[in-house]
């Protein structure tokens, strides 16, 4: 039921495309004729969005501890291409020139994650200060020019300390991520007025400790794999938590997960209720208890004697109300039919000929930055959704003259973010878009051999280069609509 492989860990969509403005057979060609827009809600945030292993580097310093993934890339054949994050795009020291590019987007916002590990080297315990001014200036320069942080509070750098004391196999870390949150919002709250708890707790829990191709590597029987996925959700239970207590008044609270979405083959009331039972279970262990505070009876069921132990009042803490849900929106997930039989839907099966991004997994479809907010509106009546991740890989490399034509990024942009605009228009509440990423950047097991920047990044030189999909995301964050 949930899928755990990278090719298929976030589907496709062929649902009827409607961009707003299609232009009918007697305008094309009069060029004189004042252009339509599709557009989206005033104040509508637009944003770019990072994550602190992926970019930083200044892996050894000021005091940063080691991290689960600085581990994991040392061991062989672990990634693609034999790198790690020690150096990335040297954002740590290069953070002015990346605010500059946002400002030059046009960007009101910026997600970005702070790096537990240079906080609390040790995990928990005395933090470091040194770790914590670097967030301070980073914060400092965003706000100097106008753009808006919100701040992830773990993108899978789990201090390799805690790790070797378990990881998140252990409800220990639950409670050391609680606190070291509680601190970061202490500190920072004052300037951030965001905090998403975990990026994609689906993705490192599968990969990390379901098949082992992330970090920290391990491939465990289910029930303790169950155990983890607890306690990782667990764990951002009692960040909210912390975050309200530590934090000022006022400040807001979320989640950033990977929604697996379900589409509706067709867009008949049957099959998108369909799609509506198969989103909620697919995100049966992440999402849908977050939110729900239960785990679905067809999960326990599957799960049968390795279903995860947990109490209700952990059951409670794990879905203490959160002020906004961020999702992750990629490929489709599973595309499915109305059906008669249990659990009410059928998922049917990709053609071969789908099409997809350079990423496999990354399949084209649209539809699902329309579906998954959608859903979350639907399903757990959600008041304020950011989409906290949305982008393509694409095999970006600079042309004769210099310039990177990624035309195949712009054109799942222009077509991703119709979909988006139709939820807008319908009422959908999404507040906020953040493009994944500024930058190309380390992506995990593929190492820099995958590229999702609006910025290409020359690795020998640290030369960042606008592609054409910047100029086009400037364009539609300018006119607040799609052309
Ligand atoms: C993830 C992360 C990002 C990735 C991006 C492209 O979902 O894996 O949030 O760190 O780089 O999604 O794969």
């Amino acid at each position: 039921m949930v899928t755990s492989s990278r090719f298929t860990r976030r589907g496709f969509a062929l649902g009827a495309l409607t961009l707003g403005a299609v232009a009918s057979k007697q305008e094309i060609g009069k060029a004189d004729e004042p252009q339509r827009t599709a557009g989206f809600p005033q104040g509508f945030r637009w944003g770019t969005a990072t994550s602190a292993y992926q970019i930083e580097g200044a892996a050894q310093e000021e005091g940063r501890g080691p991290s689960i993934w600085d581990t994991f890339c040392r061991l062989p054949w672990k990634i693609r291409d034999g790198t790690n994050g020690d150096v990335a795009c040297d954002h740590y020291h290069l953070y002015k020139e990346d605010v500059a590019l946002m400002k030059a987007l046009g960007v009101t916002t910026y997600r970005f994650s702070i790096a537990w590990p240079r906080l609390f080297p040790e995990g928990r315990g005395l933090p470091d200060p040194k770790g914590l001014a670097f967030y301070d200036r980073l914060v400092d320069e965003l706000l100097a020019n106008g753009i808006e942080p919100f701040a992830t509070l773990y993108h899978w750098d789990l201090p390799q300390v805690l790790q070797d004391r378990g990881g998140w196999e252990s409800r220990d870390t639950a409670e050391a991520f609680a606190a070291y949150a509680g601190f970061a919002a202490s500190k920072l709250s004052d300037r951030v007025g965001n905090f998403f708890t975990m990026n994609e707790i689906r993705t490192f829990i599968e990969m990390g400790y379901g098949n082992g191709m992330f970090a920290p590597g391990l491939a465990l029987p289910k029930a303790r794999l169950n155990q983890a996925r607890h306690h990782a959700v667990l764990g951002h239970g009692l960040a909210v938590q912390a975050v309200r207590a530590h934090g000022r008044g006022g400040v807001k609270v979320g989640m950033a997960e990977n929604i697996l979405t379900g589409l509706p083959a067709l867009e008949t009331p049957q099959d998108i209720r369909a799609a509506e039972l198969a989103t909620r279970q697919m995100n049966a262990p992440y999402l849908t208890v977050m939110l729900e505070g239960q785990y679905t009876d067809a999960y326990l069921a599957a799960a049968g004697v390795d279903a995860p132990r947990f109490t209700t009042d952990e059951l409670k803490t794990i879905s203490t109300p959160v002020d906004i849900v961020g999702i992750n929106v990629y490929e489709p997930n599973a595309y499915v039919r109305a059906s008669d039989a249990a659990p009410g839907y059928a998922t049917i099966p990709l053609p071969r000929s789908y099409p997809h991004m350079e990423s496999r997994w990354l399949t084209f479809g649209p539809g699902t930055l329309y579906w998954a907010p959608r859903h979350v509106a639907t399903l757990w009546n959600v008041k304020e959704i950011y989409i906290t991740e949305n982008g393509a890989s694409s095999a970006d490399e600079p042309a004769a003259d210099g310039e990177v034509y990624d035309l195949d990024r712009v054109m799942f942009l222009r077509y991703y973010l119709g979909q988006l605009q139709r939820a807008t228009a319908e009422g959908v509440p999404v507040r906020g878009y953040f493009a994944w990423s500024l930058l190309d950047n380390f992506e995990w097991a593929d190492g820099y051999s995958t590229r999702f920047g609006l910025h290409y990044v020359d690795y020998k030189t640290l030369k960042r280069i606008p592609k054409l999909s910047a100029a086009f995301y400037r364009n539609v964050i300018a006119r607040n609509a799609l052309v």
